[in-house]
């Protein structure tokens, strides 16, 4: 007797599918995405990434270039397509950045957008266009040509790179299997469905802009509006022209409290919007009460990780509790561990506090190149430790209390690490030490403090001058919007920089 065929993998986007089955078929007539005025049904969206697909198919791995733009979302959902992960690249990324990434990840070769200059640490690449022919007629294509049987979902779909707190970021290899599960765990919590309309203006390099903003929306069959760049204007315009949920990290939504008084029409807009969402980052109680108090509604905290997308949320019908991030999602198991990492705490009691340590289909496999880094992340039985410390309320709800590494710094809702920062500063001639701080702000959540010896303590190097070289070597994210000018940098017996003395002056 023959065992029976190992049940084909469901497709990662069933909309996608119908439509390109038939593209006559009402979901082929739905909206996609929609960037500024150009915008795709999944029938034009069908039409625009198997061509894409068939270029990119037996590729080892692609770059994507991530502008955000709609060449982008095309070229993400083609290589995902195709089998074929996809490594979203920070268009602001400087030179010793993208030379990491492209090396590390060796791309076979770059999407981009048509007519978008590529800088020359990708010149080695080939580099292919992601046409968006935003005219294609749907009944004129005919059937769009089937491309294939859908992935293993044990294959990676994307390599996302994230800080670490020394050496350059790492890539986290993440299945198609975690996309899928942590899109319908938050289906299930959001009670997130087609008819909803997503706008955002998040970067498209990351998992919160790029797997929750836009392929979220696509796996449920609906829409997501981007903004191109963030602004509150944006956020009131799509909120009343029919968006239903917004995604931000908590920089958005303090400069959305911040407009809220002078702003009526963004209260009203807000108002009506069935679900607002903060994560990446801890979401000040003082905004969360602002955003209630001008608007009767509160925003809903989610945590997530590149490694483990995401782990815990507030409930579309729970209680969006400020400085809560709600329960585990269905699927993932979460503990909190002694400072051991072994001990697990049992205490729900909003006061013991442990490290976060999750589990389930929801993580990465590893960190690409980095077996080291890998299996440190994680205990014998399979648990990822996240660094993050929280403790947990009687009713299960988690609140993250603060971070086990003093060298990750969350600014504008990027993790950018310090040693990172500290060696861009000392490739600068006029840099001889160089230490990197966290410092509270209550635009960014944490601003980067650099703390520096001058070469010459004559003619120190000036704070732009500084804030130019990380910019253009790392990202402009990663530059120091501070600058502090020592003798000398505090040390202990052993030599290593005291941080703490640092930031407490
Ligand atoms: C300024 N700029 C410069 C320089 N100074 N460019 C070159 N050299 C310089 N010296 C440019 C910047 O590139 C930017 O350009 C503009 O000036 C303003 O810069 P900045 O002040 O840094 O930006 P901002 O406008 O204040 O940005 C705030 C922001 C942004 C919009 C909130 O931080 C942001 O998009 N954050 C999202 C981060 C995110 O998605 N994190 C998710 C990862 P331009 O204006 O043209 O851009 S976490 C994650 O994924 C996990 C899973 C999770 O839980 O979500
Ligand atoms: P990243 O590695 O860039 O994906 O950032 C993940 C980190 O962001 C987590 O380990 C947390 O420290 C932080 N984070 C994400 N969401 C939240 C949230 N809602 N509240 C507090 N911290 C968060």
């Amino acid at each position: 007797m023959s065992s029976p065929s190992p049940a084909p993998s469901p497709a990662l986007f069933p909309a996608l599918t119908e439509a390109l089955a038939d593209p006559d078929g009402g979901a082929a007539h739905r909206p996609a995405l929609r960037f500024g005025d150009r915008s795709l049904t999944y029938g034009e969206l069908a039409a625009a990434v198997v061509p894409l697909a068939a270029r990119v198919g037996g590729a080892g791995r692609v770059a994507v270039w991530a502008t955000p733009t709609l060449e982008t979302a095309v070229a993400v959902v083609a290589a995902l397509l195709a089998g074929v992960p996809a490594v979203p690249l920070n268009p602001k990324s400087g030179g010793s950045e993208l030379g990491h990434i492209v090396a590390d990840s060796a791309p076979a070769l770059v999407l981009a957008a048509p007519g978008e200059h590529l800088p020359e640490a990708l010149a080695s690449l080939e580099r292919v266009d992601a046409d968006v022919d935003v005219d294609v007629d749907v009944r004129a294509t005919g059937p769009t040509a089937s491309p294939g049987p859908e992935p293993d979902a044990e294959l990676p779909a994307l390599v996302v790179y994230t800080s670490g707190t020394t050496g350059p970021p790492k890539g986290a290899v993440i299945p198609r299997r975690a996309v899928a599960t942590t899109l319908d765990a938050l289906a299930d919590a959001w009670r997130w469905t087609g008819d909803d309309v997503l706008v955002h203006g998040l970067p498209l390099f990351h998992v919160h802009g790029l797997i929750l903003g836009i392929l979220g929306p696509l796996r449920r069959g609906g829409s997501v509006r981007h903004l191109g760049r963030f602004d509150t204007a944006g956020v009131t315009r799509e909120l009343s022209e029919g968006a239903t949920m917004l995604f931000g990290v908590p920089t958005m939504y303090h400069r959305i409290a911040e407009s809220l008084p002078g702003d009526p029409a963004l209260a009203k807009a807000l108002a009506r919007a069935r679900l607002l969402v903060s994560g990446s980052a801890a979401l000040p109680v003082h905004d969360h009460e602002r955003i209630a108090q001008a608007t009767g509604r509160r925003v809903v905290e989610r945590y997530g990780m590149t490694e483990t997308l995401m782990n815990t949320s507030v409930r579309a019908d729970g209680e969006p509790r400020a400085g809560t991030v709600g329960v585990p999602l269905p699927g993932v198991e979460l503990r909190l561990t002694e400072e051991d990492g072994t001990t697990v705490l049992e205490a729900y009691d909003g006061e013991t506090v442990g490290e976060i340590q999750v589990r389930g289909p929801n993580l990465f496999t590893e960190y690409l190149n980095r077996p080291d880094a890998t299996a440190a992340a994680f205990t014998g039985d399979g648990w990822f430790r996240t660094g993050d410390m929280a403790v947990r309320d009687p009713d299960g709800y988690v609140r993250i209390v603060g971070r086990k590494a003093t060298d990750l710094i969350k600014s504008g809702g990027y993790k950018i690490g310090a040693g990172e920062i500290e060696n861009a500063l000392l490739e600068h001639p006029g840099v001889r030490e160089a230490a990197v701080t966290g410092e509270p702000d209550a635009d960014l959540g944490e601003r980067i403090v650099a703390w520096i010896v001058p070469a010459d303590p004559q003619s120190p190097p000036s704070a732009a001058e500084l804030a130019d070289h990380v910019a253009g070597r790392l990202a402009p994210h990663k530059r120091p919007r501070v600058v502090h000018h020592l003798d000398v940098l505090p040390r202990n017996d052993m030599g290593k920089i005291m941080k703490r003395a640092l930031a407490h002056g």
